[in-house]
């Protein structure tokens, strides 16, 4: 009997590998679930071959990306002005651009943004990728709520702040969204770009293009668990009240090495607020 590689096939193995699954124990699965073991290998090298290709095509070449948000780090500064408040600068990395900050927001902040968003709270969706809408997504386990741009002085305060900080408008920014995990929810890694390769995104894109960097803010700090990781570079950005990572990626492709995810929470709860900020007017 031929067995026939499909996309989803293909499709599935990277997101095995993406989840840190070893090429052996994909190849297992795919066996126990009657894959001829020479098609089941065969298919494996050449998904991740091609992978591999595409990946190192896109790979940043002086200045092919688009203009994204950044810090002035010039000098190497420990603390930055945002404006209406000082900022830690606690950590940087150049490629990918991260940047963990300390004290973005004040304690009332934190706890204003959390009671803000309570009553509004509703299990997360993401967009949906075939169709532009949102769907229920069982790789976000958290409960969500946006708020609208300036909606709230608090709200106007914190997008001013993040503007001035990353040297990005405030109009090129979505929402805030906030998002509340109880122990066991996680954010499995993803990039938070579109992917150009899903039918709905065009239909996203129309509002403000791309996404090219995000912020995301610790409201609360969980007893346990509960960081944001980054695993293509090793990365665990520890969730401590106030603080926040920034990040960008010039191109929606892996190539950013921008994969991301919110480890699973082990005890507490976990509280953020995370701020996209688009290529263009998000409207
Ligand atoms: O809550 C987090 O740590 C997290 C991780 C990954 C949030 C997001 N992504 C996000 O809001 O995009
Ligand atoms: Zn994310």
């Amino acid at each position: 009997m031929t067995q026939i590689v499909t996309l989803e096939l293909k499709r599935w193995i990277l997101e095995q590998a993406r989840d840190g699954h070893s090429p052996e124990s994909v190849l297992a699965a795919m066996q126990a679930s009657g894959w001829q073991a020479d098609v089941a290998i065969r298919a494996l090298e050449d998904t991740l071959q091609q992978h591999l290709k595409q990946t190192e095509a896109a790979a940043p070449t002086g200045g092919a990306g688009v203009p994204v948000p950044d810090l002035n780090l010039t000098g190497s500064p420990s603390r930055i002005d945002a404006g209406d408040r000082v900022v830690e600068v606690i950590a940087t990395l150049g490629s990918p651009r991260v940047v963990v900050l300390g004290g973005l927001l004040s304690d009332e902040e934190c706890d204003g943004l959390i009671e803000a968003a309570r009553p509004r709270l509703a299990r997360s969706l993401t967009v949906q990728t075939q169709t532009g809408g949102e769907e229920m997504n069982p790789d976000r386990t958290s409960q969500g709520m946006f708020f609208q741009r300036g909606e709230s002085e608090l709200i106007s305060r914190v997008e001013a702040r993040i503007a001035r900080l990353v040297q990005w408008p405030v109009d090129h920014g979505e929402g805030v969204q906030v998002l509340r995990y109880r122990p066991g929810a996680e954010y499995k890694p993803h990039y938070d770009y579109f992917d150009p390769g899903e039918p709905g995104t065009p239909t996203i894109l129309k509002r403000g293009g791309q996404r090219v960097g995000t912020v995301v803010m610790y409201l609360n700090q969980p007893e346990q668990g509960g960081g944001t990781t980054f695993p293509d570079i090793g990365l665990e950005v520890a969730p401590v009240r106030g603080n926040a990572v920034f990040f960008s990626y010039d191109r929606p492709h892996p190539a950013t090495r921008t994969l991301h995810g919110g480890a699973p929470v082990i005890a507490g709860e976990k509280w953020v607020a995370t701020k996209w900020l688009r290529e263009g007017v998000f409207n």
